[in-house]
């Protein structure tokens, strides 16, 4: 299927080690992708779905040992520590290959290699990246084909060239005659996901859960292309894109982070309540930007799919989400209703009698014990979204006009301001952060800072990566034309502790501002944090209750932003030396201007 001898010679040396009983070059059609379907359904691993109810889609149910992604399993392996920084864990690149050789030994005994070539972006555009992914799993052969752009046309675009070497293995050997488990992994202290930024190398074991095993996906679009970004000038980034368009056809686009648990694919797919507004998706989790001949920044979303949160998607919350997953979708640990179709909590109807856990017993609702996992997830292709940008495939990319921050702060953060330029923009992405309660996560409840939402996912120093988007603005093409930046807070509460702000649809009116603060058409007031909406001048027309809130989403609070400076020095404390002297300027600047305010 190629002739590219590099990968012929890679995959040859991986099978000698790894030992399978046979290797399969995926070549991404409908046949072979219905053979492994049923070839898993025949084993047990999946569950065909009622054909009238949920065309063309699967269930599965994970090991109860394996759910998510493991953070703590997780490592950037650079030459050097401090290229790793204080959020990541680093080892030596040579004593993990060692380690990870060792149990690579056989590991894929009595399975079959898949060879998964894909494409991070639209197949020949200038901005998407070809990795190549071998995997004892066809459950993740499955999941690539709908993440990202997979099989033999790749690597027709591929030729000769150039690819990122991805390994995966569900690191359980089947003995001869061994019956498989349902769901193959190992014991989570035998989980590895190690990248090697300096040679663009991702090296996996032991989970066949999403992001640890769709390795397209925060392994290489985020990790390892981050560190690609930073060498090459450009932006790997935990961003939503979102085109939209007000009632005179004016169209732009916008970039945002949040960090998880905040909404991102509600507002990618959000329904504007307000008459004339339309919005569009172009991806729900990353983009990757660069900067265009007319010296605007462009971005892709890198993934052919959505890989969503299920629990608590419904055609209310978001039924552009639901929409996508109506069909040809792979659905991960959510229930299984008797009728062959899928339910969760938060859904919108109550399950049905008979209902399945994904651990697989008989739903019962008093036993507290939920029918999906909270992180159980659907896997569905982007083209079904019925508000997909028609641009979502542009080669060129779209060009973002805006890019935001958020996180979930009961307090002092208003519900959007603006930034007073880009390093100040900078700023505001390194300090992102989200409330946490003590008991959701195990975690000291208050602020936990996610910096540009990157945390789990920049592939270096995090201080080197807060310098590198300092860089971006001083060597833009055009810095007239750089995004302007803001941020959001759809969660402000009131001192009783209600929502001050219905949020969902209703965040097209703080989109409606941010689009028109891009255009220069609507005013604000110029605080010691940034540019915050003028009173009235965020439309909240039809909206009962909200105009008496306005006053406190709006405020910004000298003694409530005295103690964020407090958080914001302990926080940056942690990038030492490599903390951009323009950050500690924006820092001192802030603190300045509060002392005036
Ligand atoms: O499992 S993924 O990494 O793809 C999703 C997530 O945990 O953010
Ligand atoms: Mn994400």
């Amino acid at each position: 299927m190629t002739s590219n001898a590099k990968l012929i010679q890679w995959v040859k040396e991986w099978a000698e080690l790894c030992q399978p009983d046979a290797i399969h070059w995926c070549d991404g059609s409908e046949e072979e992708n219905q053979k492994l379907l049923d070839l898993m359904v025949a084993s047990g691993m999946a569950v065909k779905l009622n054909e009238s109810k949920r065309p063309g889609s699967y269930y599965f149910q994970s090991d109860p040992s394996d759910v998510a992604r493991v953070e703590n399993r997780t490592y950037i392996c650079s030459e050097k520590e401090e290229d790793a920084g204080p959020t990541n864990n680093w080892r030596d690149p040579k004593e993990m290959k060692e380690t990870l050789r060792g149990m690579y030994k056989g590991c894929m005994k009595g399975r079959t290699m898949y060879v998964i070539p894909f494409s991070m972006g639209p197949l020949g555009s200038k901005i998407a990246h070809i990795g190549v992914e071998l995997s004892d799993s066809p459950y993740v052969v499955v999941n690539m084909r709908i993440m990202t752009r997979m099989g033999k046309a790749v690597l027709d675009v591929l030729g000769d060239g150039e690819f990122v070497p991805c390994i995966h293995t569900v690191g359980a050997p089947l003995e001869p005659g061994q019956k498989d488990s349902k769901w193959p992994c190992a014991p989570i202290d035998n989980k590895y996901i190690s990248h090697f930024p300096e040679t663009n190398e991702i090296w996996t074991y032991g989970s066949g859960y999403g992001g640890n095993a769709l390795l397209g996906k925060k392994c290489f679009a985020l990790r390892i292309a981050s560190n690609m970004a930073k060498r090459q000038g450009w932006l790997a980034e935990h961003m939503l894109i979102m085109g939209i368009t007000n009632p005179q056809g004016v169209k732009k686009y916008i970039a945002a982070a949040f960090p998880s648990a905040c909404g991102k694919t509600n507002l990618a797919m959000l329904i504007p309540t307000i008459p004339g507004w339309k919005v569009e998706t172009v991806g729900d989790d990353i983009a990757w930007m660069k900067f265009g001949a007319d010296g605007r920044l462009y971005a892709i979303n890198p993934e052919a799919g959505f890989f969503g949160v299920a629990p608590f998607t419904s055609m209310d919350t978001n039924p552009n989400a639901m929409l996508s997953a109506k069909a040809n979708t792979i659905f991960t640990n959510t229930g299984l209703t008797p009728d062959g179709d899928i339910w969760w909590e938060g859904i919108g109807y109550d399950a049905p009698a008979g209902t399945i856990t994904w651990t697989n017993e008989v739903y019962d609702k008093a036993s507290g014990k939920p029918a999906a996992h909270p992180n159980a997830r659907f896997t569905s292709p982007a083209y079904q979204c019925p508000a997909i940008d028609k641009d979502w495939e542009n080669p060129a990319g779209v060009p973002i006009s805006a890019i935001l921050f958020g996180g979930r702060r009961p307090g002092t953060l208003p519900l959007v301001y603006q930034a007073f330029d880009w390093n100040h923009g900078v700023f505001m992405g390194s300090i992102v952060g989200s409330e946490v309660t003590a008991a959701a996560i195990g975690l000291k409840a208050g602020v936990r800072r996610d910096p540009f939402a990157m945390l789990p996912f920049c592939g270096y120093h995090m201080g080197d990566y807060f310098g590198h988007w300092i860089k971006i603005g001083e060597t833009a093409p055009d810095k007239a034309k750089l995004p302007k930046i803001f941020n959001v807070n759809w969660f402000r509460k009131s001192p009783e502790g209600k929502f001050l702000w219905p949020g969902y649809g209703d965040n097209i009116r703080v989109l409606k501002w941010i689009f028109e603060r891009t255009e220069g058409t609507v005013e604000a007031n110029e605080t010691a944090i940034g540019f915050v909406p003028k009173a009235d001048s965020v439309d909240i027309s039809g909206l009962d209750g909200v105009a008496e809130n306005m006053p406190a989403l709006l405020k910004v609070d000298k003694n409530d932003w005295d103690a964020e400076i407090e958080l914001v020095k302990e926080h940056y404390a942690n990038f030492g030396d490599k903390l951009p002297v323009e950050l500690k300027a924006q820092f001192d600047g802030l603190v300045d201007r509060l002392k005036k305010a």
